[in-house]
């Protein structure tokens, strides 16, 4: 009933980890997925390791979360070891990240043996410049990004997307003609602050960040909403999941899957079994045979 076949990958549920999120160590992503996963998508890494900034990375606001993690990362040579040791079964998304086309088909090529898809993160908003959403705001550099990774590997190519910019259609659109094979909607918004009244200085060493979680969420269902009507890709939705419901107005939207991130902060692991029994109670009362068929729904 919940089955998802997500560009050829098939997938139990459409709940999948987010990225960034206990994505760094086989250990952590074979556990999610044992909680109840349809899939799993790693932390995103580069080519080199990337320390990040320094603590603190991550604060609470009302109704969300503002992180900066700064990217970091062992690098792939590393993260390769742990891609290994995923177990077989398990649908595996590697998040990945660069500053220019070359720099991504490298990372991309090296790991593209060992996952189900590739997630083009092209979307933080507190990265280094050339990195991140300055490329996901540039329609021609998110077209030359997802061309080049396109033409370089045979694997499933997701784009993860930004939601500050002017128009996300415009560039969903270009992604499409580069070729990608689904969209992930959204990364988180920002840059975002927040201000210790006892120091009178801004909380996140980098000062500013991505907020996440139920704030941003009619947001990302807006953008879902309009790149479903713009392009013939599948989409996943990612932004203030927390249970079942936001799971179905993210498909009625448009959505083929979903990703969990900040919820795991708010519910723990066990918020993907209860998300997917909910679900499967709803699909029930309400007469929905598969999730395709929830699928656009409110575009009817
Ligand atoms: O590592 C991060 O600080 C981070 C990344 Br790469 C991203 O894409 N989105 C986010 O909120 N944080």
């Amino acid at each position: 009933m919940l089955k998802v076949n997500l560009c050829g990958v098939k997938m139990r549920n459409p709940t999948m980890l987010a990225a960034g999120v206990l994505g760094i160590t086989a250990s952590s992503l074979n556990r999610v997925y044992h909680y109840g996963a349809g899939a799993v998508v790693t932390k995103s890494f580069s080519l080199e390791p990337n320390m990040g900034y320094k603590n603190p990375t991550i604060v609470e606001v009302p109704y969300g979360l503002i992180n900066a993690m700064g990217l970091s990362n062992p690098g792939v040579e590393s993260f390769k070891k742990e891609l290994y040791k995923i177990e077989d079964k398990i649908p595996v998304v590697a998040s990945i990240y660069g500053s220019s086309p070359r720099e991504f088909v490298k990372v991309a090529l090296d790991v593209h043996d060992l996952v189900d898809m590739i997630e083009l993160n092209i979307s933080c908003p507190h990265a280094m410049k050339g990195y991140g959403a300055t490329i996901g705001q540039d329609p021609q550099l998110t077209f030359k990004v997802v061309e080049a990774v396109k033409e370089a590997c045979e694997v499933p190519v997701a784009v993860k997307l930004t939601p500050n910019v002017t128009d996300i259609k415009e560039i969903a659109l270009k992604a499409e003609e580069a070729g990608c094979d689904a969209i992930t909607l959204i990364n988180s918004l920002g840059p975002a602050m927040k201000i210790d009244l006892k120091t009178g200085k801004p909380i996140l060493s980098n000062k500013f960040g991505g907020l996440s979680g139920p704030a941003i969420k009619p947001i990302a269902i807006r953008c879902v909403y309009e790149v479903y009507d713009v392009v013939d890709v599948p989409l996943i939705g990612v932004g203030g999941i927390t249970d079942y419901k936001d799971v179905v107005e993210f498909l009625y939207a448009g959505a083929r899957a979903t990703q969990i991130g900040s919820a795991i902060f708010y519910r723990g692991l066990e918020v993907f079994k209860k998300i997917c029994d909910d679900l499967k109670a709803f699909m029930k009362r309400e007469g929905f045979k598969n999730i395709n068929e929830m699928v656009g729904l409110a575009h009817e």
